[in-house]
């Protein structure tokens, strides 16, 4: 198996946690990513294996992917123990609903604080328009931590038993704390949660690259991570 990754691309991260997970050995290309240039010139592979051009892709013998949650879905279907979905139609419809929730609808905040990392804008005006959209934000994302918090009060993954939700749900979230968005700590449930995904085999060596690439990569925020 070959996958086409990206040192501080969330979603080849979000499969390379699964296929960690699933105890898959796979190849890694890791694709060219400046803070500058982002993923310009694309890798020739992926221009060829992707229409959209993105990474992940995953080459498994004659299948070739493109998209994170297609990649995952195939992963079940082609090696499905341990599994990383639940098991019955209603449960693994929620799980894919709370994968679409982290890859969209808390990934749009988290967007608005991807300029931290990149170089400073010629024009200082534009830094402090990008920092007020940033601080409109921090508070959308602070809602749906204390929202994803409540529905970890009774139980101990997102869908029951550890699924695609919570990587998905953490590589998000690690994400909002990679570019100094709101702090996990008044949120109980959700910092236990977290934390005790941190020490996972499959995260942690992920969790590890993220943060020297950043300091490799990366403009330093101010409270990253923190
Ligand atoms: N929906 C896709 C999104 C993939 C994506 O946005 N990949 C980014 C890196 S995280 C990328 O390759 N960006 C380069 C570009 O869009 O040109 C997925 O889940 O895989």
């Amino acid at each position: 198996m070959r996958l086409y990754s990206a040192a501080l691309s969330l979603f080849s991260r979000k499969v390379e946690i699964a296929l960690a997970e699933k105890g898959l050995a796979f190849d890694r290309v890791m694709v060219p990513f400046t803070q500058s240039a982002g993923y310009s010139p694309k890798h020739p592979d992926v221009l060829a294996l992707n229409p959209k051009g993105q990474v992940p892709v995953l080459v498994d013998g004659d299948v070739q992917l493109y998209d994170s949650t297609v990649i995952l879905e195939y992963l079940e279907d082609a090696y499905p123990t341990p599994a990383l979905y639940p098991a019955t139609p209603q449960a693994r419809a929620q799980c894919r609903q709370w994968e679409l929730f982290a890859d969209e609808i808390l990934l749009a905040p988290v967007r608005a604080l991807m300029h931290r990392t990149g170089p400073r804008p010629a024009d200082p005006q534009r830094w402090l328009d990008l920092e007020a959209a940033a601080e409109i934000a921090k508070g959308q994302i602070a809602q749906h931590l204390a929202h994803l918090d409540q529905q970890l009060a009774s139980k101990a993954y997102f869908c029951g038993t550890f699924s695609v939700a919570d990587i998905a749900l953490f590589t998000t979230v690690l994400y909002s704390q990679r570019l100094g968005g709101p702090s996990l700590k008044p949120h109980r449930a959700l910092h236990a949660w977290y934390t005790k995904l941190q020490s996972r085999t499959a995260f942690a060596p992920v969790i590890v690259e993220i943060v020297a690439a950043d300091r490799a990569l990366s403009v330093p925020v101010a409270g990253a991570y923190s």
